[in-house]
């Protein structure tokens, strides 16, 4: 609980804020078959390209890293046909102590991360792990430690072994959840001292109801084409119980191996508005809410809530839980919360009496107060402060803002300066909100700019969508010199962190 002191209300951070930035294995450490390293599902994502993507009504792209079998082994036949972007990254795998060094000049304090589970366990389920990817990661962190940054690891960010996709569908299937529990028993035993905060899955709703690279759940193309991922709500929701499962199991080995760690979950918040004051309008942002909120109540009161039982029975949900499952679940909740945010929502009734979730993570409906990123994401920073206090008010959880940013498109000027000022602007207005949050009540322990040294995008493959307060020289075919330069905004967040937040 954050103590309200004098400096707190002249609009300091507390002092042991956690300032910093947040990445992920797929889209930074490239090096996808370099020592010992497994394929993984994410090494198959391809390029979305520009002209693709000018005339691109952006509502309407394909679940996020969604891939029938049939697109995935196209892919694997025929990688002459595709650019895949994931495999190259940013280098971070040759290039993280210099990274890391950059990050250190700016002052973070803590630096998400995650692991690849393929470079630990090639298959996911080999019966010994890779030393040289355990070996690779303690490098990581011992640098981290030296530089006084804490590292802090998400087990699975949108990343799965090949084999355990191709062959046991992922998490449809429990001899996944065993095998990512060792995955966690082997990395939590090594890392143990090095790694104070851990995370279990990113954006767990994103990934049921989107099927990603995550859970690894791949599934025939339809007769006759179309989407495979809609509706199979029970194969959704089965999926989904089983990496609940998994990370409760998680939490109980962290705390096991580890008492002095702490381990939390990783929600994609949408915090949603209604279009108007109809009452049924309101009655639809209550049944996103509930989506939205289900997975975190799992992992949060280590049951299922109320609320998801009538949806379970309107469509036919019917999961199969092993005999321990509900007592797994209970013991193996979260220490705290933490949450990407970064745009909020419009919701209309849909007309049905009970609710289906959207499935889709873009806003269907303008926001006219809101301005929006070059990606169509509305700006929101009051937003924040709103799901902050709902999140709050829900849980009594500390909570870490593990992501928020904004993605544009530039690139240095004649003089090799980046005068990224939509990314300080975006932050500036967040933190205000935080901060307030902070005065609230809130117990907010740290934030995470997403991408603080430009990575490829989870969503589209690209490397021109850009978050970066460290620019880096590469373009979305992967040419150029790879060279980081320090953005505008790497001096504004140096004096931001630097001020405890005082210097907006
Ligand atoms: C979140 C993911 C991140 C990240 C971010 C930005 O959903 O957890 O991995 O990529 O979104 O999205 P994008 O890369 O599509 O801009």
């Amino acid at each position: 609980m954050t103590e309200i002191t004098q400096e707190i209300l002249n609009g300091a951070f507390p002092e042991d804020f956690l300032w910093g930035g947040a990445t992920a294995a797929n889209q930074i450490e490239g090096a996808w078959d370099e020592d010992g390293r497994g394929p993984a599902i994410s090494d198959y994502a391809p390029l979305w390209d520009h002209e693709a993507r000018e005339g691109l009504d952006i509502h309407s792209m394909p679940p996020l890293n969604g891939v029938s079998r049939q697109s995935l082994q196209d892919r694997m036949e025929h990688p002459e046909r595709y650019d895949f972007p994931k495999r190259r990254g940013i280098d971070f795998y040759h290039t993280y102590e210099q990274d890391l060094e950059l990050m250190a000049e700016m002052g973070f304090k803590v630096f998400r991360m995650s692991i690849s589970w393929s470079r630990i366990f090639p298959n996911g389920d080999d019966p010994e792990p890779n030393e040289a990817g355990l070996a690779f990661y303690d490098r990581v962190f011992d640098k981290c430690r030296e530089l006084g940054i804490e590292p802090m690891v998400t087990l699975s960010h949108f990343d799965m072994p090949l084999h355990l996709g191709m062959e046991y569908d992922g998490f449809m299937s429990r001899h996944t959840v065993d095998a990512f529990a060792t995955y966690c028993e082997t990395v939590f035993k090594r890392y143990k001292g090095k790694v104070k905060y851990w995370m279990t899955f990113n954006e767990i709703n994103h990934v049921y109801a989107n099927l990603c690279t995550c859970n690894g759940v791949i599934w025939d193309e339809p007769e006759g084409g179309g989407n495979p991922y809609a509706g199979r709500w029970n194969d959704k929701f089965q999926a989904a119980h089983n990496m609940l499962v998994a990370s409760a199991k998680a939490c109980i080995l962290c705390h096991q191996i580890d008492p002095d760690a702490v381990i939390g979950n990783m929600l994609c918040r949408l915090e949603n508005y209604a279009e108007s004051s109809k009452p049924e309008d309101q009655l639809q942002v209550l049944f996103e809410d509930h989506f939205n909120w289900f997975f975190t109540d799992v992992q949060a009161f280590g049951e299922y809530p109320y609320y998801i039982k009538r949806f379970f029975r309107d469509y036919g949900v019917d999961i199969k839980m092993e005999p321990d499952d509900l007592e797994t679940l209970k013991e193996g909740t979260i220490d705290y919360v933490s949450i990407s945010y970064y745009m909020t929502y419009i919701m209309r009734y849909k007309g049905k009496e009970s609710p289906e979730p959207s499935g889709s993570l873009l806003t269907q409906i303008k926001n006219p107060h809101l301005e929006m990123t070059e990606w169509g994401w509305p700006i929101d920073p009051v937003g924040l402060r709103i799901t902050l206090n709902h999140i709050y008010d829900r849980y009594h959880l500390p909570i870490f803002i593990s992501e928020n940013g904004s993605g544009i498109a530039i690139e240095p000027d004649e003089n090799g300066r980046v005068h990224d000022d939509a990314h300080i602007e975006y932050m500036k207005g967040h933190v205000e909100q935080m901060h307030q949050a902070i005065l609230d009540g809130v117990d907010v322990f740290g934030y995470a700019w997403w991408g603080p040294i430009d990575l490829v995008s989870s969503g589209t493959s690209e490397m021109y969508k850009r978050y970066g307060q460290i620019h880096v020289d590469l373009d979305d075919y992967g040419r150029g010199s790879g060279k980081r330069t320090r953005a505008k905004s790497f001096h504004y967040y140096k004096k931001l962190i630097g001020s405890r937040g005082r210097d907006l």
